[in-house]
C-alpha cells in the first residue's frame, strides 16, 4: 500500500506558506493559541465555523493530525448489528424507528444475532458493532443475551455495544447497583460503547428535536459511568439540520471537559444528518461538502484531548469522508457490512465496502491505510489486505 507523492507535498506544506494563508484568512491568533497549545474558546469555534477561509481551518486541522498521527489512516474490519428497530422514543431525526406492532418492526433474538455474525465468519471481522431502538419490553437479560450471542458467534470478535441511551436504559431496567451492572456487561463479553445517541448536546435541540429521548446532562452522566467502569467510548455530533454554529461549539466543549474529567473517549465522530423519510425530511437539504469538512477541522481543533477524528464515510459519503482526511480526519470507520440507520434515512452510499476500496480512498488521498482494533491498536498490513 503506497501513497501517492501529493500527500507528502500537503503534509509538508512550507510552514512560512502556510502561516501567511492562515494570517490572510484573519485567523492568526488561533493559529498562535494552537501553537502554544492554549485552549480554543467557544468564540474561537464560531469564528472557525464561520469564516469563509475553510482552506485555512483545514490547514490548521491538518496540522494537528499530522503532528499527531502523521499520514496514517485508521480503518476497522467491522459489522453493523442492528438488532431491533422497535423503539419507544419518536425522534424527529430518525427514519429507522418503529413502533411495535408495525409491520416493519422489527427484533433479532439472540440466536438471529449470532447467525448474523457467523455469516461473516469468512471475512477478518474484529468488531460488531451493534446499536438499536429502545425497546419497550425486553428485559435485562436481552441486552446481555445479544452480547454474548456475537461472542458465541465469533468468539474472539471485539462487541462495541450500546449508544448511552441503551445503557440508560439497561441500568434502569436491571433492578441492579451501577456495579453490578457493568460487571455484568464485561462478563457477557462487552468490549467497548459506540459514540450514538448524543444528537447535539444542548437543551434547546434536545426540546425540538429528540425530547422524548435522554437529554444532554443525561447523556454526559451516562459517558462518566461508563467510562469510570472502564470501558472506552465514541463520541458523535448530528449535525446538518436545525442546530446553531454556537451550540454545534458547545457541544465540543462539554465532550472536552467530560474527557477531562474520565480520559474514556476515543474518537469524535461528526454524523452528517439525512432527512429522507424523517420528520425533518422537509427541511431541504442534504449535508454539504462545506460543513461536512468544517466539522471535521473543527472538531479536530477544539477537541485538542481527543486522540481520534473519524469520518465515518456512511453518512459523510466516501467523496467527503476521502477528503476529510486533508481537514483533521485520521479514521474512515470500517467496512460496516448491513447499516439501516442511515440507508433508512436515505444515504446513497452502499451497505459495505471492500478493504480495497477502503484503502484506495486511503491511498489516493496520500495517506497510509492502518487497519486497527476497536480500540486503536494496530494490526498488520497483511491480515487488511485479505478481507
Ligand atoms: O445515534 C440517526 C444518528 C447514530 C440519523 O461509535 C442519524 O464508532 C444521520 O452513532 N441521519 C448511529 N444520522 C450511528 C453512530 C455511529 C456510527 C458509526 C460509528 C460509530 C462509533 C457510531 O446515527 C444515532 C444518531 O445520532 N442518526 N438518524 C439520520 N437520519
Amino acid at each position: 500500500m503506497t501513497a501517492s507523492p501529493a500527500a507528502h507535498n500537503y503534509a509538508h506544506l512550507d510552514e512560512t506558506l502556510a502561516k501567511k494563508l492562515i494570517q490572510q484568512a484573519g485567523l492568526g491568533d488561533i493559529d498562535q493559541r494552537i501553537a502554544n497549545g492554549t485552549r480554543l474558546s467557544l468564540e474561537d469555534g464560531i469564528r472557525l465555523y464561520e469564516t469563509p477561509h475553510l482552506a485555512a481551518v483545514g490547514l490548521m486541522a491538518h496540522r494537528v493530525r499530522t503532528s499527531r498521527h502523521g499520514r496514517k489512516t485508521y480503518f476497522n474490519i467491522n459489522q453493523h448489528v442492528n438488532y431491533t428497530n422497535i423503539c419507544i422514543y419518536s425522534c424527529k431525526f430518525c427514519a429507522f424507528a418503529a413502533k411495535e406492532g408495525e409491520a416493519r418492526g422489527y427484533l433479532m433474538t439472540p440466536e438471529v444475532v449470532e447467525q448474523k455474525v457467523r455469516e461473516q465468519l469468512h471475512r477478518p471481522v474484529t468488531e460488531v458493532h451493534m446499536v438499536a431502538g429502545i425497546h419497550p419490553t425486553m428485559g435485562y437479560d436481552y441486552y446481555l443475551d445479544v452480547v454474548r450471542a456475537a461472542k458465541r458467534g465469533r468468539p474472539d470478535i471485539h462487541v462495541k455495544a450500546f449508544t448511552m441511551v441503551e445503557i440508560e436504559h439497561i441500568l434502569n431496567i436491571s433492578g441492579k447497583s451501577e456495579d453490578e451492572v457493568f460487571a455484568d456487561l464485561r462478563a457477557a463479553g462487552l468490549g467497548s460503547c459506540p459514540g450514538g445517541g448524543a444528537e447535539v448536546l444542548v437543551d434547546r435541540v434536545h426540546k425540538a428535536v429528540f425530547r422524548e429521548k435522554m437529554g444532554p446532562d443525561r447523556w454526559l452522566m451516562a459517558a462518566r459511568k461508563v467510562q469510570r467502569h472502564g470501558f472506552k467510548m465514541n463520541a458523535t455530533m448530528l449535525y446538518g439540520h436545525i442546530e446553531r454554529v454556537d451550540e454545534r461549539v458547545q457541544h465540543l466543549i462539554k465532550l472536552r471537559e467530560v474527557q477531562d474529567e474520565c480520559g474514556g473517549f476515543m474518537a469524535f465522530i461528526p454524523l452528517a444528518f439525512w432527512p429522507y423519510h424523517t420528520d425533518l425530511a422537509n427541511f431541504g437539504h442534504v449535508t454539504t461538502g462545506n460543513l461536512d469538512l468544517r466539522s471535521i477541522a473543527v472538531a479536530r481543533l477544539m477537541l485538542d484531548n481527543f486522540p481520534h477524528v473519524k469520518a465515518y464515510w456512511v453518512m459523510l459519503t466516501q467523496e467527503s469522508a476521502q477528503t476529510a482526511l486533508s481537514f483533521g480526519a485520521n479514521d474512515i470507520d470500517g467496512t460496516v457490512t448491513e447499516e439501516k440507520i442511515t440507508h433508512e434515512a436515505g444515504t446513497t452510499e452502499p451497505q459495505a465496502l471492500g478493504v480495497d476500496q477502503i484503502a484506495h480512498l486511503i491511498n489516493e488521498a496520500g495517506y497510509e491505510p492502518v487497519q486497527r482494533t476497536t480500540i486503536y491498536e494496530e494490526i498488520g498490513e497483511r491480515q487488511a489486505t485479505h478481507a
